[in-house]
């Protein structure tokens, strides 16, 4: 499992927010828990296999928006009995 941070220039509200979440789910096929904040200019998603970071700027530069930084982390599933 990978978290995906997005750093996006461009974003100025919900609207902008909806269609960068819409790219993502088109794009990664397996993302999951898509979000997106215009205020603090990122989106996160998880999914099972790294994200092409190429793919998603190619896929965001043809919105019209800027994929400024990515950043993606390896998130350990929660095991039961942890809890
Ligand atoms: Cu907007």
């Amino acid at each position: 499992m990978y978290k995906t941070t997005l750093k996006i220039d461009g974003m100025m509200c919900g609207m902008c927010e909806a269609h960068i979440n819409d790219v993502i789910r088109k794009n990664v096929k397996d993302a999951r828990k898509v979000s997106s904040s215009h205020s603090k200019g990122i989106s996160v998603f998880e999914s099972e296999a790294p994200a092409d970071e190429a793919m998603l700027r190619e896929a965001i530069a043809q919105t019209g928006y800027e994929l400024t930084d990515v950043k993606v982390e390896e998130v350990q599933k929660k095991k039961w009995g942890l809890f």
